[in-house]
């Protein structure tokens, strides 16, 4: 049998850390023969601990087979030693009032340190991926702080933007979700991401062939996928977490198997260059998995509104760069 890989999460008594953990465990991230140390870090303060504590116990209680034990921390160094890979989910909600930029301010130095306890704790092959908005840069605010840790293990989520694309195109075309292939979001994991109508396929033929209606494309579809979340807060009074563990569960399970030449899943990586995208930011890209690692995927072709729309949240990356300058020594 395999030996236990190391995973660490962080904010581990969450919301989504709640749906996450018995995935994790139950093998439908890493696959149903790969055991499982989870290292689990939360804030130092007492409710929070506990908590974290009860979840243990209800991990405990599901007895697991793949479960081989779990480090329970409100240590950094703690958290990333040895891990293999660092799933970075806790961060700071955003308060009533609070702008983007304050949220970005007060979220980044989290990620600093986490970057730092990574690269000088985390295992020799440790892969990254952040959830904790605003994701793409934190990605690239630990990737910073991890000077010897090569930049392509870092990664950010839009793969819950990539499952709500899915889902859209599944009911409007009158199809089951498996019929939708290629589902692609480009850009910032915000509201000026973009769902690709072109290259995504239904039926193994363009989106935007099946489905003709143009306006609902650019519009509805765009805005139902941009504005999903608001929308589930709405409606629940919580944001979602069981389709945020699920799409966290969906990137790092295909990042660990490999797809097939030609096909592609949405994940945020360090650009390079591709797409016009500017090397240094972290966008989302086709990315495909190899067992050497993974590649961006080239030569899709963007229609002008499509064009225009990734440039536009290619700028909105730019400019939370600028935000956290000062964090990216
Ligand atoms: P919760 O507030 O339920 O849980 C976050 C947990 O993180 C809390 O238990 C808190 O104590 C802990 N935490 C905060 N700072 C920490 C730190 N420095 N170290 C360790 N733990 C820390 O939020 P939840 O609903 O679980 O969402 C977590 C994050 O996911 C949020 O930032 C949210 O914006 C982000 N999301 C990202 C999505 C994506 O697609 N990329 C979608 C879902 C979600 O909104």
């Amino acid at each position: 049998s395999k030996a236990p890989i190391r995973v660490a999460v962080t904010g581990a008594a969450g919301q989504i850390g709640y749906a996450l953990l018995p995935r994790i465990a139950s093998g439908q991230m890493f696959g149903p023969d790969q055991p499982v140390i989870l290292q689990l870090l939360e804030l130092p303060m007492e409710k929070a601990m506990a908590a974290l504590e009860g979840v243990a116990m209800e991990l405990d209680d599901c007895a697991f087979p793949l479960l081989h034990s779990m480090v329970l921390t409100s240590d950094v160094n703690v958290a990333f030693k040895d891990v293999n890979w660092a799933l970075l989910v806790g961060s700071k909600p955003r308060g009533p009032g609070m702008e983007r930029n304050d949220l970005i301010k007060e979220n980044g130095p989290i990620f600093v340190g986490q970057g730092k306890a990574i690269n000088d704790h985390g295992a020799a092959d440790v892969r990254v991926a952040v959830v904790g908005n605003p994701c793409n840069t934190n990605a690239l605010i630990a990737m910073h702080a991890a000077k010897d840790v090569p930049d392509e293990r870092f990664t950010a989520m839009t793969r819950l933007d990539q499952n709500r694309a899915t889902a859209q195109l599944a009911a409007k075309a009158g199809v089951a979700s498996t019929e939708v292939s290629h589902t692609l979001i480009w850009g910032n994991h915000s509201a000026t991401q973009v769902p690709d109508y072109v290259n995504t396929r239904i039926g193994g033929k363009s989106a935007g062939e099946v489905i003709t209606d143009r306006e609902w494309l650019q519009g509805e579809f765009f805005t139902t996928v941009q504005q999903r979340g608001a929308a589930i807060i709405k409606a629940r009074g919580l944001s979602s977490a069981a389709s945020a563990a699920g799409g966290l569960v969906d990137h790092v399970h295909d990042l660990v198997h490999p797809q097939a030449e030609g096909d592609w899943r949405s994940v945020c990586v360090p650009s390079d260059g591709s797409y016009g995208v500017p090397a240094g930011l972290i966008s989302s890209f086709p990315v495909r998995a190899t067992a050497k690692g993974y590649e961006i995927v080239q030569g899709l072709e963007l229609d002008d509104f499509l064009r225009a729309r990734l440039d536009a949240t290619v700028g909105e990356l730019q400019r939370e760069k600028e935000v956290v300058a000062d964090l990216l020594g």
